[in-house]
């Protein structure tokens, strides 16, 4: 509170007039002509200019709500349209469907546990932690029935990690379709991870010398199941139980997911209670789930597991306009499911040109990274474009370059560069280049 007296003496203080009269010569001072030259409009956007300094605002004439009124804490009241969103036409039910991440919020590249998309198949089950087992069993030396206490007894591992949606852009492959980058991209989240390496538990049960593969199945009403290849489940998969520091939400597999690091998202098995260790794939049991591409010739990709580099600009897009000329700072995300990004390059005239982005450290691996570029912008149209690079050398491909491999009527893995048209009043559409 001694903070806040203080303010309040320093108010009173100064005669008010003259206090807003040195404020306005502050401000300029501050920022400089391009940024400062928005403060009419500044004064136009508050509700009620009685609370713009160097008034006392109506906020600062009573006390707060109390430190156990939000014994769970949540966002401001006035930031309630930063929600997860679905397009209702896309799936025939809503407990087989999808929402989206609002990434034109984000910042950073951590996505709040509230936030992250949901992709269920058959609606988010309700499970008690001390009700859940994890069975292990099939080529196994000992199989195991694990409690959720078992589990966290093991070494535990966090770390960062996207997920990605193999149909994240689906909508797209045609020609633009769905205009915000929530819709475009959205089936993506970040967050950092907690659980045990999945090959610690592998080797609590022992594997035979002929386990080649895995089959984990979800407690869902989906009983949703992917084969896994051993070679990535001894690698980096893990059994997730927390996701930034608390338990995992109901919607992203509470108590218990596999994580497939880089993967798509559709093998990372939420509320995951058995393991089934093979010899071979099990395709017949994941008729329904699997994802496959088809291709032109109209033969399928069958196994299509990691997630290529891609990248985005979130703002501005067409949630997020451009409200005055000037400086801008242009903020997107890019990801590769092969390691980390090495490099983002920006184009303002839709690909004829490109600049180095700035990333924000730390650049993890099979992570979101942030990346940046400040620019002028002085009412014209501009095309913006972003391009990942990650560290194999793997550049993200055009439309054409990725039409030209994979035709037209593909719907998954869709890791095309997205174009922005930046009209004069600022607005963003999303378009498509040739
Ligand atoms: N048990 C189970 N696991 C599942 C699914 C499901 O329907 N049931 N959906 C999968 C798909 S297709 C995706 S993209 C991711 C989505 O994870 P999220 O809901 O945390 O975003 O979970 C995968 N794991
Ligand atoms: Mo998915």
């Amino acid at each position: 509170m001694l903070w806040r007296k203080k303010t309040r003496d320093s108010h009173t203080k100064t005669p008010s007039s003259l206090s807003r009269r040195l404020f306005l010569r502050a401000t300029t001072a501050l920022v400089g002509g391009t940024l400062a030259s928005a403060l009419p409009n500044r004064l136009a956007t508050a509700a009620n200019a009685e609370n713009l300094p160097p008034n006392l605002p109506s906020w600062s004439q009573h006390l707060g709500f109390s430190v156990d009124d939000r014994p769970y804490g949540r966002p401001s009241q006035h930031e309630g349209h930063v929600v997860r969103r679905s397009v209702k036409w896309l799936t025939a039910t809503r407990e087989s469907s999808v929402n989206f991440t609002p990434l034109h919020e984000l910042d950073g590249f951590v996505t709040p546990n509230g936030l992250c998309f949901e992709r269920h198949h058959g609606g988010a089950p309700d499970i008690p932690s001390q009700d859940h087992r994890l069975m292990i069993h099939g080529l196994v030396n000992r199989p195991l029935l694990f409690t959720m206490d078992d589990l966290m007894r093991f070494p535990p591992v966090s770390r960062f990690h996207f997920l990605e949606c193999a149909a994240n852009g689906g909508m797209e492959w045609r020609g633009s379709q769905l205009n915000g980058c929530q819709y475009t991209h959205g089936m993506v989240h970040c967050v950092q991870w907690t659980g045990v390496s999945l090959k610690t538990v592998l080797d609590e049960a022992g594997l035979k010398s002929h386990a080649k593969w895995l089959l984990p199945e979800g407690a869902d009403s989906a009983a949703m199941t992917r084969s896994i290849p051993m070679e990535k489940a001894l690698d980096d998969c893990l059994l997730a139980y927390s996701m930034n520091g608390e338990r995992l939400r109901p919607e992203q597999g509470y108590p218990l997911r596999l994580l497939v690091p880089g993967w798509e998202g559709n093998m990372w098995v939420k509320w995951l209670r058995r393991i089934e260790v093979g010899d071979q794939p099990w395709h017949h049991r994941e008729e329904t789930s699997k994802y496959t591409d088809l291709l032109p010739d109209g033969k399928a990709r069958r196994f299509t597991w990691v997630m290529e580099a891609k990248s985005i600009i979130t703002n501005p897009s067409p949630e997020k306009p451009l409200s005055v000329k000037g400086v801008q700072q242009l903020k997107g995300l890019a990801w590769s499911g092969r390691g980390k990004i090495k490099r983002v390059d920006v184009s303002f005239d839709g690909g004829m040109n490109w600049q180095t982005a700035r990333l924000e450290e730390p650049v993890l691996p099979k992570c979101l990274t942030r990346f940046y570029v400040e620019w002028n912008w002085d009412g014209k149209s501009v095309m913006l474009q972003s391009r990942a690079m990650d560290e194999t050398g793997y550049v993200q491909p055009t439309y054409a370059d990725l039409h030209q491999v994979r035709g037209e009527n593909s719907i998954y893995h869709n890791n095309s560069i997205q174009t922005w048209l930046i009209n004069p009043n600022g607005e963003a559409e999303n378009v498509r280049l040739g």
